[in-house]
């Protein structure tokens, strides 16, 4: 058994005896739009598993996964509405309502993922987590969503000159549509669930994605043209509805808040290992992966998109601070 497999098992175990013992006072309703089993599924999992433990079964979580509960855009308004009271979620929906959340979405912005890390777990990322609560919201903890790469129905792209006039689903920010002109192509904002019927009908070429977002949606399966071009790093968050948090004890609020901290280096080993798994899957079931591609002119087409998002003295200090960051 792995590290992370015994972890979990250990946890799991423990919150069941917890259960037996004490029936759930509160049940937290969290969302996810990934399957069973994906990284972020099993990391909210564990935290939840992690909280029954520390309040012996009272406060539990229930993980409604595969979008059960709606697309990520619709799930936000529940969420800050309480209907919600948990939501993992890309940072890209947040862009059109907390400006803080489009810097670590700026295409090119992190050199790598061990940079994000490096922000994300400092001061900016905190800046970022307060600012939900402007927003019926509490930012509890960051995810890894690993880097975002363009995939196609049509054909190998080996350079921008190949994405012109080409339609790309993206998530929805109108900072991605923008960044996708700014390469040549057209965006089309769309939510997740649409993608693959949209590529199978040619209403869109291809979208882009992390690898294991790529393989569990099943996207490989109509658009086999996968160009390593990680145009984005865009870190995950795992939020609280501000009306679910203002319901709990100041007690449990800090084992919330504590449960969600210790399930990051679970989240982390799993998607480790997960981004690896679905690599080797899509690779053997056919898909052509594009590697050498230069990225330089790809981060220069990017200069626009700061020009335009990246206005206030606040966010060019965050833009500042994150380049200053190792
Ligand atoms: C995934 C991410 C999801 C969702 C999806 C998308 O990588 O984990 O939260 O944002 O991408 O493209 O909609």
């Amino acid at each position: 058994m792995s590290y992370v497999k015994t972890i979990m098992a250990g946890l799991l175990a423990s919150a069941a005896m917890a259960t037996a013992v004490t029936a759930c006072e509160v049940t937290l309703r969290s969302s996810d739009t990934h399957p069973d089993g994906y990284p972020t599924v099993a990391a909210v999992n564990a935290m939840g598993a992690m909280l029954e433990e520390r309040t012996d079964g009272r406060v539990c979580v229930e993980v409604f996964h595969s979008a059960q509960l709606g697309e990520e855009k619709d799930t936000i308004e529940q969420t800050q509405f309480g209907v919600i009271d948990l939501n993992r979620v890309s940072l890209g929906p947040f862009n059109n309502i907390i400006e803080e959340t489009q810097v670590p979405s700026l295409p090119y912005i992190f050199r790598s993922v061990e940079h994000m890390h490096n922000v994300m777990d400092g001061p900016i990322g905190q800046q970022i987590l307060d600012a939900f609560s402007d927003h019926d919201l509490i930012g509890l903890a960051f995810y890894d969503g690993g880097s975002r790469s363009f995939y196609n129905s049509e054909k190998p792209i080996r350079s921008m000159a190949d994405l012109k006039g080409m339609k790309f689903r993206v998530m929805q920010s109108d900072m991605f549509v923008d960044m996708v002109s700014a390469v040549g192509a057209n965006a089309t904002p769309m939510p997740y669930g649409e993608v693959y019927s949209s590529i199978q009908t040619g209403v869109i070429d291809g979208a882009e994605n992390n690898w294991p977002s790529y393989d569990s949606s099943g996207h490989f399966e109509v658009a086999k043209y996968y160009t390593l071009d990680q145009h984005l790093i865009v870190p995950e968050v795992l939020v609280m509805s501000k009306k679910s948090w203002d319901k709990l004890t100041p007690e449990d609020q800090v084992l919330v808040k504590q449960a969600a901290v210790d399930s990051v280096p679970v989240m982390r080993d799993l998607w480790v290992a997960q981004e690896k798994a679905s690599e080797d899957k899509v690779r053997a079931a056919g898909s052509e992966i594009i590697t050498d591609i230069d990225k330089t002119p790809f981060i220069e087409a990017m200069v626009p998109v700061y020009e335009k998002y990246v206005t206030s003295d606040k966010l060019k200090d965050m833009v500042k601070r994150i380049q200053a960051t190792e």
